[in-house]
């Protein structure tokens, strides 16, 4: 063996060593997190301080590049990241194998004050600990087991008067089987039991609801609400298509045994309720759309659902604010946060404190069993999922999740519209030449959509017939006779109060976007 090719030996044998017992560590403490409920593992722990403390243009950037798929991109970011890490600290254990072992341990400690403050975790800090414990014990201890296994003993001098390296490490293939053997058994039984687990209280919980027929049910959607066309997003949004934005990297498991929401602060008659008392009561059924501040000019977080849930101004009522409060800060199971005004609250759009959405017990994505749905504020402000509490309070006491990342207090929806119909880039033919879309102005209603080609004139577009002013609009427009070539197609929404969408584009920060939608296509 040369030097150098001793070297890499060495190196790459100390990095085996790293990421052997970097994986075992790993997956002990998933294994813990998986049997003890409430507890978070170490890869979500570490994930979700990832998610708080991202500067928000990388957690715009995520949402925008990467859509829904942001939580698979961050969770493997954070596994190469460590594991690049362990990879280096096993080298540098090969000549260093203390300075490494602090290295390493230092790691775990971090990844332990994640688990152990996760704001998703519910268990006591002591089962917490179990899973912290056997992240670090077999971590830790099988580092210095694979370091130690591979360093040849420190032998005198010989006969001949040479010595071996200290610093060399030689593979022992036992050592290695050994700990080959325990990671791949560890693995196994986590992924046994995290299967048998599988699915959680919560799905359990969600399975046997029966969900009671509305006090007042909702309006019979109006002939002529939409329209056929190809590619037109459907009126009504279903669950599984219905858009997800949320900081959980791990949905909460909010079961019903134990649930309560909690209505408290600036009121005489603090309320506790569980999920049967809300059931109990008369229930109210609505169509909401539902939108997204991260919403591009053009993207799709927004959806439209039919919600079945509590007034909250009947809870609030109950519960009696006292003189002086002006905002609601709800908080979610997995410690999420958001500040709704009182007044939108109490208005007559009916904000409600939702148990259904489109007929069924709220998807677990979609906040189970608990959440709100407020008509014309982003959701963000609004619309707190695997809701427990609800705080009376004044803006002045408090900030929340997405104001303390700079976005406004308040926020609502933005006027705005979107051409479903062509897609950017279509190739048409010069008679399949319906353009259509969506447009929304929610809690006002909207009263026209426009349509312009290649900055000529704009041509209003035809309305679907109104639902209610909490809903968006289809509309369509028929592009007769358009030439040959490349064209660019331009929509802009106007509202019932007369306010007409401004082309001026706003980034998604700090209270949504603006500008007007626009597709580039080819006639042939
Ligand atoms: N607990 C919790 N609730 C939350 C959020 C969150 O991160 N955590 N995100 C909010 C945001 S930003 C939006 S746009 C809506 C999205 O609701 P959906 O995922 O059901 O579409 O949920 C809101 N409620
Ligand atoms: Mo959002």
């Amino acid at each position: 063996m040369t030097q150098r090719q001793h070297t890499a030996a060495r190196l790459g044998l100390g990095a085996l060593a790293g990421g052997i017992a970097g994986t075992a560590g790993i997956l002990a403490g998933q294994a813990a997190a998986a049997v003890l409920p409430g507890v978070t593992g170490p890869v979500l722990a570490v994930g979700n301080r990832a998610v708080d403390w991202a500067p928000r243009p990388l957690k715009e950037f995520a949402i925008e590049t990467f859509g829904d798929a942001d939580k698979i991109v961050l969770i493997g970011g954070v596994l190469v990241t460590v594991g690049l890490l362990i990879l280096a600290l096993g080298a540098v254990g090969t000549k260093r194998p203390r300075a490494a072992v602090i290295g390493f341990s230092v790691l775990i400690f971090i990844a332990s004050l994640a688990m152990i403050t996760d704001r998703a975790a519910t268990a006591g800090v002591g089962l917490r600990f179990v899973a912290v414990l056997a992240t670090a014990v077999v971590g830790i201890g099988g580092f210095i087991f694979l370091l130690k296994a591979w360093a040849p003993a420190r032998v005198a001098p010989s006969n001949d008067g040479t010595s071996e390296d200290p610093s060399a490490l030689s593979f022992d293939r036992r050592a290695f089987l050994v700990a080959a053997s325990a990671v791949a058994a560890v693995g196994a039984a986590g992924g046994v039991v995290s299967r048998a687990l599988g699915g959680g209280a919560a799905a359990a919980s969600r399975e046997a609801i029966q969900l009671p027929a509305p006090a007042s049910p909702v309006s019979a959607l109006p002939d002529g609400v939409t329209f056929e066309l190809d590619g037109l997003t459907p009126y009504l949004t279903d669950n599984a298509d219905f858009y997800r934005v949320d900081t959980a990297l791990e949905v909460p498991d909010v079961p019903l045994e134990g649930y309560v929401l909690r209505i408290h602060g600036m009121v005489d008659n603090p309320i506790e309720l569980t999920f049967e008392d809300l059931l109990n009561r008369d229930l109210i059924e609505r169509r909401v759309t539902l939108t997204c501040v991260s919403n591009p000019v053009g993207g799709d977080y927004v959806g439209n659902a039919t919600w079945l849930g509590v007034p909250m101004k009947e809870l609030l009522a109950e519960a009696d604010v006292q003189d002086g409060a002006d905002a609601v800060k709800s908080t979610s199971a997995d410690d999420f946060t958001a500040g709704t005004p009182l007044s939108v609250l109490t208005d007559d759009r009916e904000a409600m404190i939702a148990i259904g959405m489109n007929g069924e017990p709220l998807p677990l994505e979609h906040g189970f069993p608990v959440r709100m749905v407020t008509p014309g504020l982003y959701g963000y402000v609004s619309a707190t999922k695997w809701l427990v509490d609800l705080e009376v309070t004044r803006f002045a006491d408090f900030t929340a999740y997405w104001t303390d990342r700079g976005y406004s207090a308040l926020a609502p929806i933005k006027l705005s519209s979107r051409i479903d119909v062509p897609r950017s880039f279509a190739q048409l033919n010069s008679d399949d030449t319906v353009v259509g879309g969506v447009a929304w102005a929610q809690d006002e209603g909207i009263d026209r959509v426009e349509v312009r080609v290649d900055e000529g004139e704009w041509s209003d577009a035809e309305l679907g017939v109104e639902d209610n002013d909490q809903t968006w609009r289809p509309w369509r427009w028929d592009w007769s006779q358009p030439t040959s070539g490349l064209h660019r197609l331009e929509v802009r929404a106007t509202d019932r109060a007369g306010n007409t969408q401004t082309s001026q584009r706003e980034p998604i920060a700090p209270n949504g976007s603006t500008g007007w939608h626009n597709v580039t296509v080819t006639v042939s």
